[in-house]
């Protein structure tokens, strides 16, 4: 609309037309008023019943709460109205009237429950606290790209539509190509490994991953946003460093750039970015610590994947992120390479005190271990023969990870779901909206 002012820029003195919801209507007998909510923030509007338009004030308030209008008239100094203006209205236009029966309450002022609340999402955005998440993950995702630019990394950005999956055959979600069947892609793994052994050597992409695990947790999504890397001439302390990084500048980016959203969530006191490099232990230091704690009934032995108790005894331990390093290859998947020795393998992960967020490591770029690796994990190379095949043409080493974008701004954040860092989640009961 060419003439519209937002509320925030509203100056006294000026003729405006302000446009956007009705967030409330406060009527005093003598003197009401509406107030204005759009992008910017709230503004008021002033109706003097006796001295204006009959007209104009049964429009003004008789609009129900959340219809769209625009409220043309002069701006003027208020110490007392919220935002120290408020507009003296000459003419009101309801441009789209809400139904008065709303099945959530943007004031706020009535609790939803969060299915109540994502069945609802264009109302429930309307929420300060709300919109602060999604700003906020805008702002998280700006900070990571910037950070991999600044690591020489290139955006790219990979099929979703596959043949073939490489993180579990059980958590594929297929559809039909064609006539064809073909997958819903978990990882872009395969995708950067092949482009980062291209002389484009650096990559990263943010994107989609879907994964049709049966688990209803507050931390799982079928469709996640996964942050991914990908280095030529990088081992797994590299990959490392740039993890640590990427999550380090997402935190300092909601630091300097969110202060409003923050004060929005209740969080401006308390917000800190971590301090200090994230320790490094192995997988056998870690097993040691967490029996240690004594929170398990039965003590980990080697090769013992890690129990979600056993992670958030360790993070209690630790008290702030850090890495896992060193697992056991039998634990880690096909692609990622041992250290000389078999047994342990360079793969990582990096952990937040409440769960894991990133998985990563050094891969196998030697042809034949390649191929060895997909028989040992019970897959046909052949399938994956798109891939290996530039595995004969010059691979440099290269490591690489992956970092769940929803997990980083739900602890960044400490949002109780996971659910509450996605617009629309995916899950085991919810494939609409
Ligand atoms: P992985 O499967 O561990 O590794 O996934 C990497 C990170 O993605 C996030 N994540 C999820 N977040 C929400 N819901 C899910 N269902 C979900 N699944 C994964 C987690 C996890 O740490 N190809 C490797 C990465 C690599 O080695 O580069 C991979 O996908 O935060």
């Amino acid at each position: 609309m060419q003439d519209r002012t937002y509320t925030a820029d509203a100056e006294p003195g000026d003729d405006a037309t302000v446009a956007g919801w009705v967030h409330e209507i406060r009527d005093l007998g003598g003197i009401a008023f509406l107030i204005l909510r759009d992008a910017t923030g709230k503004i008021q509007i002033k109706f003097e019943k006796d001295e204006m338009d009959d007209d104009l004030v049964e429009t003004g308030l008789g609009v129900s709460r959340e219809s769209v209008v625009s409220v043309s008239g002069a701006v003027e100094e208020e110490p007392r109205a919220p935002t120290g203006v408020e507009v003296v209205p000459e003419s009101v236009d309801v441009i789209s009237a809400a139904d008065p029966e709303l099945p959530l309450d943007p004031s706020g002022k009535v609790d939803a429950d969060l299915s109540t609340r994502l069945d609802n999402r264009t109302l429930d955005l309307r929420k300060d606290e709300v919109q602060a998440v999604f700003e906020i993950r805008a702002e998280i995702l700006r900070a990571a790209r910037e950070r991999f630019r600044e690591f020489h990394c290139t955006e790219i950005n990979t099929p979703k539509i596959v043949a073939t999956g490489t993180e579990g055959g059980t958590e594929l979600f297929p559809i039909t190509y064609f006539g064809e069947e073909a997958f819903m892609n978990q990882s872009p793994q395969l995708f950067k490994q092949l482009i980062a052994g291209s002389n484009v050597e650096r990559v990263f992409e943010i994107g989609p991953i879907f994964r049709a695990e049966e688990h209803n947790t507050p931390r799982h999504l079928n469709e996640a946003t996964s942050i991914d890397f990908e280095g030529a001439f990088c081992d797994q302390n590299d990959a490392m460093d740039v993890a640590e990084g990427v999550v380090k500048a997402a935190y300092e980016a909601v630091a300097e750039n969110c202060g409003d959203e923050l004060e929005a969530l209740g969080l401006a006191e308390d917000f800190s970015v971590p301090e200090g490099d994230f320790p490094r232990l192995s997988y056998e230091e870690a097993i040691e610590r967490i029996n240690a704690t004594g929170e398990l009934d039965e003590q980990l032995v080697w090769g013992d994947d890690l129990p979600t108790e056993g992670e958030k005894a360790l993070g209690d331990d630790v008290g702030g992120h850090y890495f896992i390093t060193d697992w056991p290859s039998e634990i880690k998947p096909f692609y990622i390479m041992d250290h000389g020795d078999e047994e342990l393998s360079t793969g990582f992960d990096l952990m937040h005190p409440r769960m894991e967020l990133v998985s990563g490591g050094q891969r196998e770029h030697r042809h034949e271990h390649l191929i060895e690796g997909f028989e040992q994990q019970g897959l046909d190379p052949d399938q994956f023969e798109y891939y290996t095949k530039m595995f004969k043409y010059g691979m440099p080493p290269h490591a690489g990870f992956g970092l769940g974008g929803e997990r980083l701004i739900m602890t960044i954040l400490g949002l109780d779901n996971i659910r509450e860092a996605v617009l629309f989640p995916r899950d085991r009961q919810r494939l609409s909206p």
